[in-house]
């Protein structure tokens, strides 16, 4: 590994030194391309996965069992390769009285007034026959998008801590915003969404969106100047939000929002990559962007995956780690906070295609290699499924 901006190498004293970890494989065979994993939040032990294709798998970790047939399947309706496909899945954080969980995928161009290549993100219900059953004729649009290309579609969804749903949007795609979408608030492109879908038909804007009123910009816009943030989440115990945003051709990032923020921070692309100027283009630089708290160049790596500060209680030692990766090297770090500054070393060093990181119910943290899942451990402390 090239060095990248890894502090804690070169102190001499690592006392304070990130703890080994190692990865328990959870499931080995019968998943396809999962690019996902999120729980529902209903006391139960699943974990929902979501494979790029459009099915959505459950594992039932009390029982360690993957069941054969989807929660979900709208392969029907969505087109997936590259950087499309179902790419996101988040349940309502009332889902075990409500039924609905929320999906973004990228469309076929047959439902919700979508051409070939948007992003629709829309709602489903469970059914009421089965748990591990959904309605696939359930579908309600809530939001579509129109792409100009099949990249950069961002794809994670989310709901904060106060209840709404966060929408993590690309910059529409083809290579250095050529558009640019992540300077133009008046796009929903490049952005990050937040949207009441409590109230409204299909939504409505929380009045305290940063816009709201400002003519020329569209009010579902919470933050903006993003590339393409391929996944993000929130801390669960602060409440924090935490963005891995995909660079260009030189630094990969990780950008930081207080749970404290009002919304509206201008993460710079495509005047900055990283810390770095990217382009002169009009506009550039803008005022009062907010650089990353984490940035590493390319080399080995060359795409970031974001993921999730540990919150678990089964490994006390990571509590309060952000774990992220990149997708081609594999690497999975480990930040954590240090005189104000997040300190990151190599947590593990893993193999190719990490494209996703996911949390279960209490707070456990899962990563996705190839067909793999399994979970973040303390060094020698695994522990069977049953532990649940
Ligand atoms: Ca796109
Ligand atoms: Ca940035």
């Amino acid at each position: 590994m090239k060095s990248i901006l890894l502090p804690l190498f070169m102190l001499p004293c690592l006392a304070d030194a990130l703890p080994q970890i190692e990865l328990q494989p959870i499931i080995s065979s019968g998943l396809s391309a999962p690019i996902g994993l999120t729980h529902a939040g209903d006391g139960s032990s699943r974990l929902f996965i979501n494979e790029q294709a459009g099915r959505i798998r459950i594992y039932k970790s009390d029982s360690g069992t993957l069941l054969t047939e989807p929660f979900l399947d709208i392969s029907d309706r969505l087109r997936s390769g590259g950087e499309t496909g179902l790419l996101g899945v988040v349940f309502h954080p009332d889902y075990a009285n409500n039924g609905y969980f929320y999906v973004n995928y990228s469309a076929k161009g047959t439902t919700c007034n979508a051409n070939y290549d948007d992003t629709v993100v829309s709602r489903f219900s469970v059914s009421t026959s089965n748990p591990d059953i959904a309605d696939p004729n359930s579908e309600v649009c809530i939001l579509t998008v129109h792409q100009p290309y099949g990249n950069h579609n961002g794809g994670q969804l989310a709901f904060g801590p106060d209840g709404y749903l966060y929408i993590g949007m690309g910059d529409g795609g083809d290579g250095g915003d050529p558009h640019n979408n992540g300077q133009d608030r008046s796009t929903l492109l490049g952005s990050m969404l937040r949207i009441d879908v409590d109230t409204g038909s299909p939504y409505s804007i929380p009045a305290s969106n940063p816009f709201v009123g400002q003519t020329g910009i569209r009010p579902e816009i919470w933050a903006w100047g993003l590339r393409n943030p391929w996944r993000f989440s929130f801390d669960r115990q602060t409440g924090d939000l935490w963005i891995g945003d995909v660079g260009q051709g030189a630094w990969e990032e990780i950008d930081f929002q207080a749970a404290t923020s009002a919304g509206g921070e201008n993460y710079g692309w495509a005047c900055r990559e990283g810390k770095h100027l990217y382009s002169n283009r009009t506009g550039c630089p803008a005022p009062d962007m907010v650089d990353p708290v984490i940035e590493y160049p390319h080399g080995n790596e060359c795409s970031v995956t974001g993921g999730y500060r540990y919150r678990g209680n089964r490994y006390p030692d990571l509590k309060g780690v952000y774990f992220f990766g990149d997708y081609c090297s594999g690497v999975i770090w480990g930040a954590t906070l240090s005189g104000g500054n997040w300190l990151v070393e190599t947590a593990y060093n893993g193999g190719f295609g990490l494209t996703t990181f996911g949390e279960d119910q209490n707070g456990e943290v899962y990563v996705a290699y190839g067909n793999n899942i399994s979970r973040i451990t303390s060094f020698g402390l695994i522990f069977a499924d049953s532990f649940e």
